[in-house]
């Protein structure tokens, strides 16, 4: 068994976890908040089967989009002299992790 932990857009999760539910996988959703830019984003839990963890990724990776993001960011200009510059960064679509799970209890 396998744990998926899967990092995408808070606007690609209702859609992402409904296609899962739908093909019949267990989805646990959790608000996270990515470092870099500090924005909302959305984390899923699924715990599966190893064979089908291909598929899992699948619809995660169908769903979920890459967008663009400006953010500020601040450049130097000698001693002092500072300016916030634009930067555009790419999100997405999805981070995932694979992890081995050693046991899994329904209690
Ligand atoms: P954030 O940390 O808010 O990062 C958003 C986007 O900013 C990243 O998109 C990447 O394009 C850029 N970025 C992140 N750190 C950067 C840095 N140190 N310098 C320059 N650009 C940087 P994604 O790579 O698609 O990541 C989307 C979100 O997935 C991240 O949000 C974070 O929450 C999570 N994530 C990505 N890689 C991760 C990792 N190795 N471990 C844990 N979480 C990760």
């Amino acid at each position: 068994m396998k744990l998926i932990l899967a990092i995408i857009n808070k606007e690609d999760s209702t859609f992402v976890s409904q296609e899962l539910t739908k093909a019949g996988y267990s989805v646990t959703k959790l608000a996270t908040t990515g470092g870099f830019l500090m924005s909302g984003n959305i984390t899923l839990i699924i715990g599966t089967e190893d064979e089908k963890v291909d598929d899992v990724i699948g619809i995660i990776g169908q769903h979920s989009h890459k967008r663009t993001e400006i953010v500020p960011s601040t450049a130097m200009y000698g001693i002092g002299v500072t300016t916030s510059v634009p930067m555009e960064v790419t999100v997405g679509g999805a981070t995932v992790f694979v992890l081995p799970v050693e046991r899994f209890e329904k209690l």
